[in-house]
């Protein structure tokens, strides 16, 4: 596809130059004839193209050793995040005060997640807030998404019983979509090799000449294939396919309580599965924009009036979904422990 050809097809589907991701659901995203075309590899490619500048922009205000960790690994493993007396309020806090809860099951997986306080109400859960805007979070969230914004944020609790389903989705090696976005974990308690830790692909982050093939090829079969995780945009890859596009082998983060994880979700990850039930819970973090607009920040959403409200107003529309009979993703939960286990929940 020539630069001007691809230039034109805003105009007929203004979905391609946003961070739309599904093949499935956009008929010119999903078309085989204009991803043989390359219409996903422009897409992919200038994605990449627009996020190093705007990461080239970002640089001066991260921690050169974290910047540097960064641009080698697509991740920053940060210990001791929280001040000390905030991290042990907050671990009381979650074990003795319940809170409104929305989850997703996605197999053996529950997938709970409860929204921060919109307004200051002397808790230490709403502290959480403020200490995600600071610019030790917010400037490395903006530098691995390759956009800074606005980070939705909520407490993330991840419960897995073997038993209960089906494999979870999230233990196959994916990326999360087609251009850098980020993701963080703030975990809570320690989490050990059996507890189902995340794993990353280190450099998988990189748009590589074989990754950018591998990228095209995948666009071409992206509605046909098996998986709809992969349909709809998060691209799947086998284990074995690693050592073809250049990588290394998964590696797994088990951490100590109080360690911030930030990742670039382009690159390869995944969910350790769990052979027994785990519980994980970690103040979490998404970044993820529109990666075909040239600046940085200037994100309404970061505005004082909506930056608390954006996880509990994606969750009351959910609700509302709900209850006119639409298929949603989270369902509520009503007021609970964050580390309620799911079949009791
Ligand atoms: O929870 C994890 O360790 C990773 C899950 C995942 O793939 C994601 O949140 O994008
Ligand atoms: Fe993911």
């Amino acid at each position: 596809m020539s630069l001007a050809a691809f230039l034109r097809l805003p105009l007929a589907a203004p979905a391609v130059l946003t961070a739309e991701k599904s093949f499935r659901k956009n008929p010119v995203i999903g078309s085989e004839r204009l991803n043989r075309h390359g219409l996903h590899r422009r897409r992919v490619a200038l994605a990449a193209a627009m996020s190093a500048r705007r990461r080239a922009a970002l640089a001066g205000s991260i921690d050169p050793a974290e910047r540097e960790a960064f641009d080698r690994d697509g991740f920053v493993i940060r210990r001791n995040a929280l001040p000390l007396d905030l991290l042990e309020a907050v671990r009381n806090e979650i074990a003795t005060v319940p809170r409104a809860a929305w989850q997703m099951r996605q197999g053996q997986t529950v997938n709970r997640v409860m929204p921060l306080p919109v307004s200051a109400d002397g808790s230490a859960v709403r502290a959480l807030g403020a200490w995600v805007r600071t610019p030790a979070v917010s400037d490395l969230m903006g530098y691995a998404a390759g956009r800074s914004g606005h980070i939705v944020t909520s407490l993330q609790t991840i419960a897995v019983d073997p038993q209960l389903g089906e494999a979870d989705p999230q233990a196959d090696l994916h990326a999360d979509t087609f251009h850098p976005t980020a993701k963080f974990w703030l975990f809570l308690h320690d989490v050990g090799p059996d507890d189902g830790p995340f794993s990353y692909v280190p450099g998988s982050h990189r748009l590589t000449p074989q990754r950018l093939e591998w990228e095209h090829a995948q666009a071409i079969e992206a509605t046909r294939h098996g998986d709809r995780h992969h349909a709809a945009g998060s691209f799947r890859l086998p284990e074995s396919e690693l050592s073809t596009l250049g990588y290394g082998a998964v590696e797994m983060f088990p951490v100590e309580a109080n360690t911030l994880v930030v990742a670039d979700t382009y690159g390869f990850h995944r969910r350790t599965p769990s052979r027994r039930p785990t519980i994980r819970t970690s103040l979490y973090g998404i970044l993820r924009r529109n990666p075909f607009l040239p600046w940085n920040g200037l994100d309404p959403l970061n505005l004082p009036i909506l930056r608390d409200r954006t996880m509990r107003t994606h969750l009351a529309m959910e609700d509302r979904r709900a209850k006119a009979g639409k298929p949603v993703v989270y369902h509520s939960e009503g007021v609970i422990l964050a580390e309620t286990p799911p079949a009791a929940a």
